[in-house]
């Protein structure tokens, strides 16, 4: 290994994304043909595919820029990456499972712990979360459990709205990221966005992550989540597909701008029968997932219990934070996945959301 990381996936495992701006052939000849069904909607897909190529190209290019230039101005300073990773793909860390990637120290338990409990108390207060889907508007009883979309199955997640003020939160990125920068990236990271949330027992319809999906972020953005509760297959635990073979997951390559990359039921279907087969991540509490966000995964609504978790969105940056979590440039499910533009580290809305 000659120092690089790599973020290019093994060939073996790449595969083109449906919505691939590099029109092939067979797509244009789709395209066309949509024309002739539902003429608006296809002319607008078509508009769209053509006015976004470009752009879609320039971020990927800029985001390959700024990351070397994050790891020209990391090797700047005297740091050197004591090991590389060649792919992220996905990867699991446990306390009693030692790891040159990745060590968890003895404080990472009660770190754990300790955010454990702050988001277990928040995330049964109604007035601290957002629910997914949103059910009609309150007045909500004080307890998330007292809601009636969520005693009658019809909420699938309930988020905490305040992400800032997430007890332990600091402490877990100082164990974490600085064995990351060193031993994954080779440049200063920032948490880009947190997200807590709890999976719950839900019978409404899986959508968007709880379907098959890959993030469709640019290279260089990937996801660490910590389990908060003992998760089983019945408590929505995640789920990724990997080569049944090597048991290395499927990575897409992303095209960003045309939203998250969903994996349609045929295309699935495609997948199990060329040899890939699903994977669910189990485990007691504390245990640490770091993932590639365009490796094609999905959460899971809880069959029993609940599924609490932890995500911290992870990117390079050209400069050394005084802390990984900040408002300046950490935001959540309020903001926008990511930035156009690299260097744009501040929090943007969605469209729609209001502040706070
Ligand atoms: O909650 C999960 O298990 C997965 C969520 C997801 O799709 C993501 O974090 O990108
Ligand atoms: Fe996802």
């Amino acid at each position: 290994m000659d120092g690089e990381y790599q973020k290019g996936p093994d060939q073996r495992t790449v595969k083109e994304p449906e919505d691939s701006f590099v029109p092939t052939p067979m797509q244009v000849a789709q395209s066309l043909r949509r024309f002739a069904e539902p003429p608006l909607r296809a002319a607008y897909h078509v508009a769209r595919e053509v006015v976004l190529y470009p752009r879609a190209q320039r971020i990927l290019r800029a985001y390959e820029a700024h990351y070397q230039e994050a790891r020209r101005v990391y090797a700047s300073k005297g740091h050197t990456m004591k090991q590389a990773l060649t792919q992220v793909l996905v990867r699991a860390f446990s306390a009693d499972k030692p790891d040159a990637l990745l060590t968890l120290p003895d404080r990472y338990g009660p770190c754990v712990e300790r955010i454990r409990r702050y988001a277990q108390a928040q995330l049964e207060r109604s007035a601290c979360c957002w629910l997914f889907p949103k059910p009609p508007t309150g007045p909500f009883p004080e307890a998330v459990r007292d809601i009636p979309a969520v005693r009658e199955g019809a909420v699938i997640a309930v988020q905490l709205k305040d992400w800032l003020s997430v007890e332990g939160l600091d402490e877990l990125c100082d164990i974490v990221l600085p064995q990351l920068e060193a031993n994954v990236y080779g440049t200063h990271l920032i948490v880009d966005k947190v997200y807590v949330y709890r999976n719950l027992v839900s019978r409404a319809k899986e959508q968007v992550s709880w379907t098959w999906h890959y993030d469709n972020h640019p290279p260089g953005i990937t996801k660490l989540m910590v389990y908060l509760t003992d998760v089983t297959e019945q408590t929505g635990p995640f789920e990724y597909l990997r080569s049944a073979r090597t048991k290395e997951a499927l990575y897409r390559t992303p095209t960003p701008l045309s939203g998250y990359g969903r994996i349609s039921p045929s295309r699935l279907q495609r997948y199990l029968a060329e040899g890939y087969e699903s994977c669910r991540v189990t485990g007691p509490c504390g245990t640490l997932l770091f993932f590639d966000e365009n490796v094609v995964h999905k959460a899971n609504v809880a069959k029993s219990g609940v599924r609490d978790a932890v995500v911290l969105q992870i990117r390079p940056a050209t400069f050394r934070p005084e802390r990984y979590i900040d408002s300046r440039w950490t935001g959540s499910f309020q903001h926008r996945d990511f930035n156009a533009d690299p260097y744009d580290t501040v929090p943007r809305l969605k469209e729609g959301m209001l502040s706070g």
